[in-house]
């Protein structure tokens, strides 16, 4: 045989080779998930526990042949899935640190020979987590300090308290009341927006301070709070004019004709004149008037 007839022999079979090669990939049917869609978004509540199923993931190949399943994502750690499609959970959830995760799941069957290209399918998901009520309203300053004056009257603003929550939507709405160890008609507060209020009548001869115990409730179900305390001073204003204890003081005024005696009288009286007009003491007025003749 000459080296001619070899090398037409040899490119021969290397065609034939090929050709072959081309009919088995091409007889190859890749698997499909049994999903509509371009993306597919997956619900899990961020308290999923560590291990549990998320969801089953389900791929087809018509040929029966068997399925790999294998995931990519930044969070290689997060999730595991098995050859039936079982996707689990393997680290905790946390919605209010990360509410969403974008993972690719691969499907393969095993056909033999076959370009891993012509083998494989690829889709992209979404896990999306749900709150959770798992954060307490926190008050933003505790205590809370306050004054007002005795003469302030009903509806003025106090102090507003004010809690955050980091859940989401119901869990996170925060409603305000006075705590049960609170039972005052003298402040008022309005629930949705922690605004304290004079709703009664104050007075300092009678109470200086006021300890209030305030609590922030979130719209969980259930429902979670917390407690802060407001301190309110009262301020004293001059609402009560001074008053002799006896309407008329006859004994410290008497007529005298000695000069220095006279001198320190007058200004006895003088001082008196004073609380006097003060306290519109009338009596003392007319008996201050006879000690001047
Ligand atoms: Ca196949
Ligand atoms: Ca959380
Ligand atoms: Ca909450
Ligand atoms: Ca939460």
């Amino acid at each position: 045989m000459s080296p001619l007839t070899r090398i037409t022999i040899f490119m021969f079979l290397v065609c034939v080779i090929d050709e072959l090669q081309f009919h088995v990939q091409a007889q190859n049917l890749k698997p499909f998930f049994d999903i509509d869609g371009q993306n597919v978004v997956i619900k899990v509540l961020e308290n999923a526990t560590v291990g549990s199923s998320l969801t089953i993931i389900r791929a087809t190949d018509e040929e029966n042949d068997t399925m790999v399943f294998s995931l990519s994502s930044s969070e290689q750690d997060l999730l595991k899935i098995d050859n039936s499609g079982n996707l689990t959970l393997q680290k905790p959830l946390d919605r209010e640190t990360t509410d969403r995760y974008q993972f690719t799941v691969h499907v393969a069957d095993q056909c033999q020979g076959c370009d891993v290209n012509n083998r494989k399918t690829s889709r992209l998901f979404i896990l999306v987590i749900i709150d959770v009520n798992d954060n307490t309203p926190t008050f933003i300053s505790t205590p809370y300090l306050a004054r007002v004056a005795e003469n302030d009257t009903v509806g003025h603003l106090v102090i507003q308290v004010s809690a955050i929550d980091r859940d989401q939507g119901q869990n996170q709405i925060v409603s305000y009341m006075f705590s049960p160890s609170t039972q005052t008609n003298t402040f008022a507060i309005s629930n949705h927006d922690g605004k304290i209020t004079v709703n009664g009548p104050l007075d300092f001869e009678k109470v200086q301070r006021y300890t209030l115990f305030v609590t922030a409730k979130d719209g969980g179900d259930p429902s979670l709070e917390s407690e802060t305390t407001v301190i309110v001073d009262v301020s004293d204003v001059s609402d009560n004019p001074p008053k002799f204890l006896r309407p008329i003081y006859l004994e410290g005024i008497q007529k005298t004709k000695q000069r220095d005696r006279r001198s320190y009288k007058y200004k006895q009286l003088t001082e008196m004149l004073v609380l006097a007009m003060q306290s519109h003491t009338i009596s003392l007025m007319v008996m201050m008037k006879d000690c001047f003749y």
